[in-house]
């Protein structure tokens, strides 16, 4: 029997895990240009930034005039900032994976991730259990988020986490609290918590995962901030909802 491509694999692994790492997906001559811009933009603070301060996440500080109070969390439209940072996030390979996976064309929202996360230590926060289906309204719950460390990612900076095989569980609406955050305070919850794994990722290296799929972030310990760009995708057959933020910007055609 004839294996499997290397990105066939990949694909059924995300399908079945929920999350796939697919090591130096950056080349390294576009991974130096996309840490001299996020740091240029970090240093620039453009608008539309996201605050610390304004999530409130757990570690956060309480309000932007306290102390650590612009620490920002996100640089917003990541798309629109640099060219490298749009280069990143419609690149030919990413398409090419993106049309396998969804088996149509591709399209890429502006709405939400498209952003710069920036983890800082001190004033960065924790991010608690999730799905990113919280953030969005489509037809189907079939979206692909692509998560590109710009520098290495460990527990110990605020790597993230994941469930694996989440995805594909069907949870009752009281599992989640109010915020749409998995309530880690209820014995059934915990359990699957502690299923979860933190994959290390190198410079370059890229996480695709569900839009289903539970996962989290520690605080950074380290003494430097850590960066990623993240983009989510979905295929053409599935449309935002009318009227809803997942419709609300103009979308990127990939193909
Ligand atoms: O880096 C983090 O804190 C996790 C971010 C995250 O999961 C999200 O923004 O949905």
């Amino acid at each position: 029997m004839a294996s499997q491509s290397p990105r066939q694999e990949q694909i059924e692994r995300l399908r079945d895990q929920g999350y796939v790492v697919l090591p130096r997906f950056v080349p390294p001559d576009e991974l130096a240009r996309l840490n001299a811009a996020a740091r240029s933009q970090l240093a620039g603070r453009e608008d539309p930034v996201e605050f610390e301060a304004d999530l409130q996440y757990p570690g956060a500080p309480p309000s932007r005039t306290a102390a650590g109070g612009e620490t920002v969390r996100r640089l917003l439209d990541a798309y629109a900032r640099d060219p490298v940072f749009a280069g990143c996030g419609t690149a030919p390979a990413l398409r090419d994976w993106m049309q396998a996976y969804f088996g149509e064309g591709v399209l890429m929202s502006r709405a939400h991730h498209n952003c710069l996360m920036t983890k800082h230590p001190l004033h960065g926060s924790l991010t608690n259990w999730h799905r990113d289906i919280r953030y969005w309204s489509f037809g189907r719950e079939d979206l692909v988020s692509v998560w590109f460390a710009l520098g290495e990612e460990r527990i110990d900076n605020g790597a993230l986490w994941f469930v694996p095989g989440s995805h594909r569980t069907v949870f009752d609406a009281d599992r989640f609290d109010d915020a749409k955050f998995f309530r880690a305070d209820r014995a059934d919850n915990a359990e699957i918590i502690r299923g979860a794994e933190s994959p290390r990722l190198a410079p370059g290296d890229a996480v695709f995962f569900h839009c289903n799929t539970l996962h989290s972030a520690g605080r950074n310990l380290s003494g430097a901030v850590k960066f990623s760009l993240v983009y989510t995708y979905h295929g053409r057959s599935n449309a935002p909802k009318a009227g809803t933020r997942s419709a609300s910007k103009a979308e990127i055609e990939l193909g």
